[in-house]
C-alpha cells in the first residue's frame, strides 16, 4: 500500500511537467538595441521589415494626418506602401485619401507555405506583406499585398470592421487549424475587448474561419504591436497572447473549430513591451514595473 501511495504522490509530482504549458522566469534587463535611421519617406516609431527574396525591404511610408485615430502614439499614418527590391529599385503603393495603413510594421511572410514547418524553413522565401489598412468611415482590416507584373497590387483582405476610429492588431501567420494551409490571426479591437480571429488565406479574400474574446495585444498610444506571437506546434501552430487585462498570458490552440486555452500563467505586473523572439518558442518582455521576464511556450 506504502508502495502504492508513493507512486501516486511521485506521479502527481511530475504531473505538471507533460502536457500544454508557459513557463514564466525573471531574466536581467536587456541591452538596449540601437535605434536605426528612417529610410526615405518612412513615418515615425515604424519599423523596416527585411526579406530574403526579390523583396529586400518593407516600409510605410508618406506621413500623413488625414485619419486623427492616434492608437499608436502620434496622429500621423501612413499613406503608402514602399518596397525595397533586391536590384535596389522601389517601388510604392498609394492609398486613396480615404486610407491609410494603421500600422508601424509591414510584416514579411510567406503564406504559400504548405505547413507549420514550411514557414519556418530557409527555402520559404517570404513574398508577401500583411499590414493593417484603415478606411475613414469603416475602420480598419487586414490587407495582404505582394507584387505584380505592374509593381505592387492588394491580393487579399478581411472586411472592413465597420466604424471609423476601429483598429485591429496583426499577431503573425501560422497554420493553426493543421490543414496545411497558412493562416493569419489577429486581435480585433484590444482596446475595447479584444476578439482574437482566425483567418484562411483564401485570396481575393481572407476567410474568418475561428474567434474568442478576452485578449489583448496592444495598450493606446503604444507603439509596441508584438504582445502576441505564434507558437510553433508539432501539427498547427498556436497562439500566445495576453489576457484582455494584460496581467497574464494565454496559450491558446484551434481545437475542433473553436480556440482553447491550453495553459495560462499570471504575470506579476502588467506586460509593457513587444515580446521579443528569445529562442524557440521563447519571449523575453518588460513589465510596467520595470522587470523583464522571459516566457517559455511549451504547446
Ligand atoms: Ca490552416
Amino acid at each position: 500500500m506504502r508502495s502504492f501511495v508513493y507512486a501516486i504522490t511521485l506521479f502527481l509530482i511530475a504531473l505538471p511537467c507533460y502536457g500544454s504549458r508557459l513557463e514564466l522566469s525573471i531574466v536581467p534587463v536587456p541591452e538596449a538595441s540601437p535605434t536605426t535611421p528612417l529610410l526615405n519617406g518612412q513615418i515615425p516609431h515604424s519599423r523596416v521589415a527585411h526579406g530574403g527574396g526579390v523583396i529586400a525591404k518593407a516600409y510605410l511610408s508618406s506621413p500623413t494626418r488625414r485619419y486623427a485615430h492616434r492608437v499608436l502614439g502620434d496622429e500621423v499614418e501612413a499613406a503608402s506602401l514602399t518596397l525595397v527590391l533586391d536590384d535596389g529599385k522601389e517601388l510604392r503603393y498609394e492609398l486613396p485619401e480615404s486610407r491609410v495603413f494603421e500600422d508601424l510594421e509591414p510584416r514579411l511572410v510567406n503564406l504559400d507555405a504548405k505547413g507549420p514547418d514550411e514557414v519556418m524553413a530557409d527555402e520559404a522565401v517570404p513574398d508577401k506583406i500583411v499590414v493593417v489598412e484603415s478606411d475613414s468611415k469603416l475602420g480598419a482590416s487586414l490587407a495582404v499585398y505582394g507584387l505584380s507584373k505592374g509593381g505592387v497590387e492588394k491580393i487579399a483582405a478581411t472586411p472592413f470592421i465597420g466604424h471609423a476610429y476601429r483598429w485591429l492588431n496583426p499577431i503573425g501567420a501560422g497554420d493553426f487549424n493543421g490543414d496545411s494551409v497558412i493562416d493569419l490571426a489577429l486581435v480585433s479591437t484590444p482596446h475595447i475587448g479584444g476578439v482574437l480571429k482566425l483567418f484562411s488565406y483564401t485570396p481575393p479574400n481572407l476567410t474568418s474561419y475561428a474567434q474568442m474574446r478576452g485578449v489583448s495585444t496592444h495598450s493606446i498610444g503604444s507603439t509596441a504591436l508584438g504582445m502576441g506571437r505564434v507558437v510553433k506546434g508539432e501539427l498547427k501552430d498556436l497562439i500566445l497572447a495576453p489576457s484582455q487585462q494584460h496581467n497574464q498570458l494565454l496559450l491558446l490552440e484551434w481545437i475542433d473549430g473553436k480556440i482553447v486555452e491550453k495553459a495560462r500563467v499570471a504575470l506579476p505586473a502588467s506586460i509593457g513591451s513587444d515580446l521579443v523572439p528569445a529562442g524557440y518558442n521563447q519571449w523575453t518582455f518588460r513589465l510596467k514595473n520595470g522587470t523583464y521576464y522571459t516566457v517559455k511556450a511549451i504547446p
